[in-house]
């Protein structure tokens, strides 16, 4: 018997549920945004659609589990990280749902189609279940800690690419300035050693494309865990690697992230170190 399972209740099915239903919703509010609002700069924005689609989530979770905690990214004060003490203050249960209700928010305001819902829970500090949604393609990504990774009935395995010069690594324009530079000097790094990079905006969507083997690797410094937390089970699950930027293994108050296909996993930390683009 797994853990998570209360009762007849699947936390499994509720993520999905959830994912599928903000996710529409949001699709329903492309070019009909009411409220854009800048959070600190012109480059962090939140909407009323990122504020309505937390609020269709948290809302849903908890019909099904009264009793678990909820960490969403509009839920927080702006600004606020969240670190792995946050996260223990955030968590009285045994249970916590980390949710970023849409994911490239930036993208979904310029009518850029590609973001995302991102919803993952953790029992005791350890994410045991992750879903993407991208309501463009209607591309459901799903992780079980221990049972694999999936998109719509075919498993999710990582790309083969042996060398870091054969892959596409996705890397981040930060919001954060000072976080920005670090991660402008590892991309000019990564720039002459892999194949190709692209910066898509959305970091979670991004997570869930290495894990279908679409992109190599992805690295940023100065995420969150409700960016991270349901990709990073995804990519393990689909056979990848997913580290701090000094190689450490992940954990969900991990802010500075390198994530492959595991092959290529080593080449990438060593670059990123050269560069001095680690963020810590
Ligand atoms: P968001 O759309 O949920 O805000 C774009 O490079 C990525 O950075 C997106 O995943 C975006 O998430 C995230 N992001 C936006 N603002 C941020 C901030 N202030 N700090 C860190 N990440 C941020
Ligand atoms: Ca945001
Ligand atoms: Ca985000
Ligand atoms: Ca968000």
């Amino acid at each position: 018997v797994t853990p998570y399972v209360v009762g007849s209740k699947n936390p499994l099915a509720v993520a999905i549920n959830c994912a599928a239903k903000a996710g529409e919703w949001i699709k329903s509010r492309l070019g009909d945004i009411k409220a854009v609002n800048e959070k600190f700069s012109p480059q962090d924005l939140v909407t009323d659609v990122d504020k309505g689609a937390e609020a269709m989530i948290r809302k849903l979770i908890l019909t099904h589990f009264p009793s678990h905690d909820i960490l969403g990214e509009e839920g927080v004060a702006p600004g606020a990280a969240a670190s792995a003490a946050a996260l223990k203050e955030a968590s009285s249960s045994e249970f916590l749902w980390i949710i970023d209700p849409l994911d490239g928010t930036t993208n979904f305001v310029h009518s850029f189609p590609f973001f995302c819902v991102s919803i993952a829970l953790a029992f005791k500090g350890e994410v045991i279940i992750g879903v993407i949604y991208d309501p463009i393609r209607d591309e459901m990504f799903v992780a079980e800690k221990g049972k694999g990774s999936y998109m719509h009935g075919h498993t999710n395995r990582v790309s083969a690419d042996a060398r870091l010069e054969e892959s596409i690594i996705a890397v981040g324009f930060n919001p954060d300035r000072q976080a920005a530079s670090i991660n402008l000097k590892g991309i000019t790094a990564l720039s002459g050693k892999a194949r190709s990079l692209r910066a898509g905006g959305s970091a979670a969507l991004h997570l869930a494309y290495v894990a279908a083997g679409r992109l190599g690797g992805y690295y940023e410094v100065n995420l969150n865990s409700w960016d991270t937390a349901a990709g990073a089970l995804m990519v393990a699950e689909s056979g990848g690697k997913v580290t701090d930027t000094t190689g450490n293994p992940y954990h969900v108050g991990a802010r500075n992230l390198i994530v492959s296909n595991g092959t290529i996993h080593q080449e990438l930390l060593e670059v990123i170190k050269a560069a001095g683009a680690t963020g810590n």
